[in-house]
């Protein structure tokens, strides 16, 4: 007779297991990301920018292209794929472009890579427009940003030579300088193979939704608009300098007749239009995904030296991290990394620079250093330094990360997920000083160390990560652009 209870009990337990179990699959969740989005968005409405007199101004080169997005999946088939995923620095013949794709794929990792055959470029193009869903827009991280920093009421001006056409895609408050107006500029195609989290090629399956791209430019290689660019920043004045669009050049040492290495002429011009500006201008870097040695190693010496800040992804993080420290490009990382490897990244890094700020005895010093990953955004300035406002920077990150994938202005949590435990390490040297919690009802976590000589402030901010992925090429641009965007005081 004690049994009947007893089952009663046990089929109880066993509910309340079932229970708990659903509950933490379908309703935990929700518990946090309530609070994260008011949160995130009670900051982002607390630190408003660019209102009437104090519009800030922001200048932005190099280049633009026409974007052909496309269902990557769709445009390639993987019974064409013979032999293993493989990662190549530039792409020659379809067999290679397959390779490459498929390592890229597998990883869930960003890429961008040059192919040198214009004849299998422009018939991908022609395949690629067959298919009912691609679409056309505005590329290039220069119009991009531009186009972000004039949504926030920057002033902006920006250099790249474009068709008339590309043109429409712009703002008309926003200045574009580098064509003389005369001649009809053809504009670089660059195409992006999109691909969702868990699509399949083949025996393939990609841990996250990304991208990559291929591209086969004539302008922006050049850096054609610097000279005119050039002419129009002292009368612009501004605020906020932003050197991207330079992995352009990757895979192209141009060498000159001579034997002389134009690409790092063309760095040097770089080096010396930041140099032009006052010191009251911030000099914002923007990296990309580089496989060239020889052009990373020319941007630690031509232009890391001599920016304030630098801004990128975790992929992007890794190789920068890998050049400086061992003088080897990394083509691929963990596209998800912990926060703790990121934050060590990040530190080695800053010294790193650091070291080559004073090498090349720069006037201005590394003091801010923006990384965006699928989960997190992860914002390192110096005390005393000239930006302001990290924690609703990263907010603001954060939110713009969510909204670009989504393609939505409106956070909605049932298309949100969170990908960051109650705590984190800020650092994987395990001095269990170092653990974070992670609090709701206060997103942004903030703290303050020393990295080397000086004080600095990190703030990490989680992301609302969008679960169904609308968009993932151009994210980059928007959130380090909002990341700046609050920084900067007029
Ligand atoms: C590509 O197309 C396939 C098949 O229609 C679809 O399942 C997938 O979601 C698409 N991917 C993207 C990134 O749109
Ligand atoms: C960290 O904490 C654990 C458990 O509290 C302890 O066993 C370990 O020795 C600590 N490590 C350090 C480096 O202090
Ligand atoms: C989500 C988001 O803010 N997306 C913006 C990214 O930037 C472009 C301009 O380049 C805007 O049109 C988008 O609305």
């Amino acid at each position: 007779m004690a049994g009947a209870p007893l089952k009663l009990g046990s089929i109880l337990s066993f509910c309340i297991v079932l229970y708990a179990v659903y509950y933490r699959k379908n309703d935990v969740g929700d518990v946090r990301l309530s609070p994260v989005k008011e949160h995130l968005l009670f900051l982002e409405k607390e630190n408003r920018v660019g209102a009437g007199n104090l519009q800030p101004k922001v200048a932005l080169g190099y280049g633009a292209c026409h974007d052909l997005f496309v269902n990557a999946t769709l445009l390639l088939d993987h019974r064409e794929l013979k032999g293993t995923p493989q990662h190549f620095n530039e792409i020659a013949t379809k067999e290679e472009f397959l390779k490459s794709f498929a390592y890229f794929f597998k990883h869930g990792a960003a890429a961008e890579r040059f192919m040198s055959n214009s004849k299998l470029y422009d018939e991908l193009i022609e395949q690629a427009l067959e298919l009912s869903d691609s679409r056309w827009a505005i590329g290039g991280n220069a119009p991009l940003m531009a186009k972000r920093f004039h949504m926030e009421g920057w002033k902006v001006l920006f250099a790249a030579k474009m068709s008339k056409k590309l043109k429409e895609y712009i703002p008309k408050e926003i200045q574009i300088v580098g064509d003389d107006g005369i001649e009809e500029v053809r504009d670089d195609i660059h195409m992006i193979l999109e691909y969702k989290a868990d699509e399949k090629f083949g025996a393939l399956k990609a841990p996250r939704a990304n991208r990559y791209i291929m591209h086969n430019d004539e302008n922006n290689p050049l850096l054609s608009s610097l000279e005119k660019f050039g002419e129009h920043l002292p009368g612009f004045n501004p605020n906020l300098l932003v050197i991207s669009g330079l992995q352009m050049m990757d895979n192209y040492p141009f060498k000159a007749e001579d034997g002389r290495d134009l690409r790092a002429e063309r760095l040097d011009l770089v080096k010396k239009q930041i140099l032009s500006q006052p010191m009251s201008t911030l000099a914002h870097f923007e990296m990309a995904s580089y496989v060239d040695l020889e052009l990373l190693k020319h941007l630690t010496t031509k232009v890391l030296p001599f920016v304030d800040s630098v801004g990128m992804n975790e992929q992007e993080l890794t190789n920068l991290y890998s050049v400086l420290e061992h003088g080897e490009v990394s083509v691929v990382a963990d596209s998800n990394p912990r926060i703790a490897t990121a934050l060590d990244q990040m530190r080695k890094t800053f010294l790193l620079i650091r070291r080559q700020n004073e090498q090349y005895k720069s006037s201005r010093k590394l003091t801010r250093i923006h990384v965006h990953t699928l989960a997190y955004q992860a914002i390192m300035t110096v005390k005393q330094s000239n930006w302001k406002r990290t924690e609703a920077a990263a907010a603001k990150a954060s939110l713009t990360a969510h909204r670009y994938v989504c393609n939505s202005h409106v956070i909605a949590l049932d298309k949100s997920k969170l990908l960051l435990d109650d705590s984190f390490s800020t650092t994987t040297d395990n001095d269990n000083t170092s653990r974070v919690f992670f609090e709701p009802s206060k997103p942004v976590s903030c703290w303050e160390e020393k990295i080397g000589d000086e004080e600095v402030e990190i703030c990490v901010a989680p992301v609302l990560i969008c679960t169904e992925a609308q968009l993932t090429a151009g994210a980059g641009d928007n959130i380090s652009a909002a990341g700046l965007v609050l920084q900067v005081e007029k």
